[in-house]
């Protein structure tokens, strides 16, 4: 699905929004509660290891993650029970119908940032478009419930597309403007990954981490001075079955699967790494080339934030050559993979030091397989 900017509206960010959890879990530390972990399940098992008839678990190491993946840390929002060997989940108390959720909680303090930073009232938001992994729940949408608590007059609903939801979620709201549906529209991707990664598997527990970003995207007629011109947006999905979630409300129906490790997040990360690289490369030339961009010529790309070694291939093959840190910025660091939001943390952050003209690429990539391509260019 490719659409250009038509007659009717011209789709530009006017600012963007990030909430970042205050608790943080270093490599280290994370290794020390999977190794804890490790020990006491196998000194719990050592009959039955013995025997052949269970598999020994293998601890994990800081060296392997910071050398495999480039993450050195991530936010959470409930460290505590992550790290306890007993429980290794995060606990988030439920809430009643009168608060607001977890989601909605992180997702309204993004947009109150975004919304700041564009000067504007949310009295002005036409729709807010909840685009995220996971959601807390099925209705009413996290959408509607983040318009309620912002006090916006419109509409909301959520969409899902992994990794790739905030720019799903950007390339619709530019949509409604193109058409003439919209002036102005909230993309909220709160990413509450912790409770959908399985802290107790030692090929993806150091991966994920929670955050919440948001994007206004609205008509350049009504955008405040400074913003970035949206040149062109691209989507594409390509089924996989290297990462899935099989979690969902048809597992009561099969009571035998409830629980399993398929119903959190699993992945053959060296094939997604193998796949996805090309893919996506290809996709972001062709794309340049159809917007009459020269993908050498990008002054920065913001990519998703999932694996340094996946971005260094990526930028390589965009730039044609080494990336360095002002090309190619990394939040893999300090955040680790914050699915959808990766590459919007790394805009967010990495962006106002850009100068009038210059072109840049916001790209997501992930499971589905699933990729979106934003190419902005800053106004002012
Ligand atoms: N510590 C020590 N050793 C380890 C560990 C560990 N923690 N884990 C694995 N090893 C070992 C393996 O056993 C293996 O040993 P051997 O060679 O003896 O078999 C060796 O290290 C190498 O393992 P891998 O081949 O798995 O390692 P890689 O170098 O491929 O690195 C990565 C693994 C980091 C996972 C890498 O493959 C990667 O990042 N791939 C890309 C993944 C990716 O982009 N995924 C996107 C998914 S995100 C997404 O779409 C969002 C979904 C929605 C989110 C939902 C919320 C949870």
């Amino acid at each position: 699905m490719t659409q250009q900017t038509s007659m009717t509206g011209r789709p530009v960010i006017s600012a963007t929004g990030l909430f970042t959890p205050e608790q943080s879990i270093s490599n280290e530390e994370l290794v020390a509660s999977f190794n804890a972990f490790v020990e006491r399940f196998n000194a719990q098992n050592a009959d039955a290891i013995a025997a052949g008839e269970v598999e020994a678990l293998h601890p994990s190491s800081v060296e392997f993650i910071e050398k495999a993946s480039g993450i050195k840390a991530r936010h959470v929002l409930s460290k505590e029970p992550i790290l306890d060997p007993a429980i290794m989940e995060p606990r988030l108390e439920e809430r009643g119908n009168d608060e607001l959720s977890q989601m909605a909680e992180i997702g309204v303090a993004a947009c109150r940032q975004a919304l700041e930073r564009a000067g504007r009232d949310a009295a002005d938001i036409d729709a807010v478009l909840c685009a995220a992994s996971n959601m807390e729940r099925p209705y009413p949408a996290m959408a509607i419930e983040i318009q309620q608590a912002l006090g916006i007059d419109g509409f909301g609903f959520d969409m899902n597309v992994a990794c790739s939801s905030a720019t799903f979620g950007i390339q619709t709201a530019a949509d409604y403007i193109r058409a003439g549906n919209a002036k102005s529209v909230l993309v909220v991707s709160p990413e509450i990954t912790s409770g959908h990664l399985n802290w107790r598997d030692r090929d993806s527990h150091f991966i994920f981490g929670d955050v919440a970003t948001a994007v206004l995207v609205e008509d350049a007629a009504i955008a405040p001075a400074e913003h970035w011109d949206i040149l062109g947006t691209k989507l594409k999905t390509v089924f996989s079955n290297n990462i899935r979630n099989n979690f969902g409300f048809l597992n009561r129906a099969a009571p035998e699967g409830v629980g399993k490790a398929d119903k959190l997040f699993v992945q053959e990360g060296r094939k997604v790494f193998k796949e996805v690289v090309p893919m996506v490369a290809e996709m972001i030339v062709s794309e340049a080339d159809r917007l009459g961009i020269d993908p050498q010529g990008l002054r920065r790309l913001w990519l998703h934030q999932a694996n340094a070694g996946m971005n260094r291939l990526i930028a390589q093959r965009v730039l044609g050559h080494e990336a360095d840190a002002d090309e190619s910025p990394t939040v893999l660091d300090t955040y680790g993979n914050t699915s959808s939001a990766g590459s919007i943390i790394a805009f967010h952050l990495h962006s106002e030091d850009l100068a009038e003209g210059d072109t840049g690429l916001i790209c997501s990539f992930g499971a589905g397989y699933s990729a979106g391509t934003v190419f902005v260019r800053k106004a002012a």
